[in-house]
């Protein structure tokens, strides 16, 4: 399950890793009774690259918001049932919803009607029948632009890696799931071993390319679906699913030899930096702070015995 990857290329492409926005497809919500107009809608969104999922019933609304969670809601404005504006009402008070954008799709014309639809809390108005142009760069500006604010708020700007509440938020929402259906997974806690000495003998502007280069390591060997966050200074914390201690312990000991194999320069000097990790595991420790105290444990005991190893 790991990707190979020649020390050198890690130094390569960090304006890649540090973009706050990633390239994923945008995401968007239809809701529109008329099956045609949805469809239509779907096409043009789909042929600039979005990814759109459509319902024809408002009532099925939040069930498709927590599941497709769409970065823009595209909303026709009158539906039976439930119309999109008392729609818009009750997602506005669901916290998780707050930041999402809204677009109103309707052939009404009358202002008065589109100022209380903007009171709804709607980001926008779009007549039918849309100017496709129009309709495609109004969704994408908003869409990119939630983008944007979701990173900002959950990734450390440095290394583009998930921050410390988010990587929380993130292992928790793992956990609770393998609690419902099963499934081992492995916490690596990962330190940069005298790291304060890089520092010192290296500068500052070194130091931070170790934690980048390290960064990358990690996004560019790890799976999609294992969590990687930095957890602190130079400390990462990384998720690993569905594997045994076994094998996180192993996979994590390969990154640890290719990091060790990373030449760093600084001034006209070339060095080194290793790194050490503790590893715990899921079911054996069951919460995220336990499994984080085991692998604490363990990162201490990595320490101790002369860093630049992985213990359990
Ligand atoms: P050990 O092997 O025991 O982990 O030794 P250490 O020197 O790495 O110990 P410690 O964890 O106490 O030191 C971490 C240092 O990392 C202290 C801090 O100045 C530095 N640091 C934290 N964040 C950053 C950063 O973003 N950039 C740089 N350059 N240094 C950082
Ligand atoms: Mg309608
Ligand atoms: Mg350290
Ligand atoms: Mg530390």
């Amino acid at each position: 399950f790991t990707k190979p990857v020649k020390p050198l290329d890690l130094m390569l492409a960090i304006d890649e890793l540090t973009a706050p926005v990633d390239d994923e497809p945008l995401r968007v919500l239809i809701v529109d009774d008329e099956r045609e107009v949805a469809e239509y809608h779907a096409l043009l969104l789909e042929e600039a690259g979005m990814i759109v999922h459509q319902i024809h019933h408002p009532n099925d609304a939040l069930n498709a918001l927590e599941r497709f969670s769409p970065d823009l809601l595209l909303v026709d404005v009158y539906m039976p049932v439930c119309s999109g504006t008392e729609l818009a009402n009750i997602i506005r008070q669901q916290p998780e919803y707050v930041g999402l954008p809204i677009i109103y799709l309707s052939s009404e014309t009358d202002s008065q009607k589109q100022m209380s639809a903007m009171a709804a809390g709607v980001e926008a108005f779009i007549t039918k029948p849309v100017v496709p142009d129009e309709l495609v760069s109004a969704v994408r500006l908003r869409a990119e632009r939630l983008r944007l604010l979701r990173s900002l708020m959950t990734r450390d700007s440095m290394t583009g890696l998930y921050n410390h509440s988010t990587t929380t938020d993130l292992i928790n929402k793992t956990l609770a799931q393998a609690h419902r259906s099963g499934g081992r997974h492995a916490m690596a806690m990962i330190d940069i071993d005298h790291f304060k000495t890089v520092n010192d003998t290296h500068g500052h502007l070194a130091g931070d390319q170790v934690i980048i280069t390290l960064s990358r390591l990690l996004r560019t060997r790890l799976r999609l679906s294992d969590t990687i966050g930095r957890y602190g200074g130079e400390e990462f914390v990384v998720l690993l699913r569905d594997v045994s201690i076994a094998q996180a312990t192993s996979l994590i000991d390969g990154l640890r030899q290719d990091f060790a194999l990373v030449d760093f320069h600084a001034g006209g000097v070339s060095f080194r930096c290793t790194f050490s990790a503790g590893i715990s595991d899921f079911p054996n420790h069951p919460t995220t702070q336990s499994l984080r105290l085991a692998a604490d444990q363990a990162l201490y005991r990595a320490k101790h015995q002369g860093r630049n190893r992985v213990t359990s």
